[in-house]
């Protein structure tokens, strides 16, 4: 046997086999996580005072979902951030930053009160179902905010302008709607496509 021959077709073998491997991790690399759509828009509010307070989620989009941990403050006398959007199942952790006690409560659903607690400390909620709670606390009346808790992580607060985007929605058609703490729109259907962008804007009015 010639010996230069054969490690020759040893060599191409072997090259042959890492082009392969090679072509098989660039076609793995250059395809794009086509998994789910975009759903964003605007929303506009009159009167504008009570924009902030907005969620736009989508209404019953089938899937079991790993709960979470969030947390909603208190700093400055208020609730930071203002409105909390929230999966049924997740937990809540309340934080005090403020050099003075707080409480946490709220009257409605399955309404909880956690007691007054100092700075430094936290107290927890888990959220077992959906609804819209009233966040307040006892010792300073003026302090207000919201934890939204939907059946499906898909949903957003909107940013300060009004634009928000709810991101990796399984394609499909759906129902979008939003809350307000003051006004209302009326809900509406979308169709999600996988790797697209789906326009939903909305006008909130009394
Ligand atoms: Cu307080």
């Amino acid at each position: 046997m010639d010996l230069a021959r054969g490690s020759r077709i040893t060599f191409n073998r072997s090259y042959h086999r890492l082009a392969a491997t090679l072509a098989m991790f660039t076609a793995a690399a250059a395809t794009p996580a086509l998994a789910g759509g975009t759903v964003s828009g605007k929303v506009e509010a009159m009167p504008a005072k009570y924009l902030e307070e907005t969620v736009v989620y989508l209404k019953d989009v089938p899937g079991t979902y790993a709960p979470k941990s969030l947390s909603m403050d208190q700093q400055g006398m208020k609730f930071i951030p203002r409105v909390l959007v929230a999966t049924q199942g997740d937990t809540v952790d309340f934080l005090n930053h403020d050099t003075v006690a707080h409480n946490v409560f709220s009257p409605d659903n399955d309404a909880y009160n956690l007691g007054t607690f100092k700075p430094g400390e936290k107290r927890s909620h888990t959220f077992g179902s959906t609804g819209v709670y009233t966040q307040l606390c006892s010792i300073h009346p003026e302090m207000l905010g919201f934890i939204v808790v939907e059946q499906n992580p898909y949903a957003a607060v909107v940013d300060g302008s009004g634009h928000y985007a709810v991101k990796d929605v399984p394609a499909g058609t759906y129902e979008i709607a939003v809350w307000n703490s003051h006004l209302k729109a009326a809900p509406r259907k979308i169709t999600v496509t996988d790797g697209k962008t789906t326009e939903a804007s909305f006008s909130l009015h009394r």
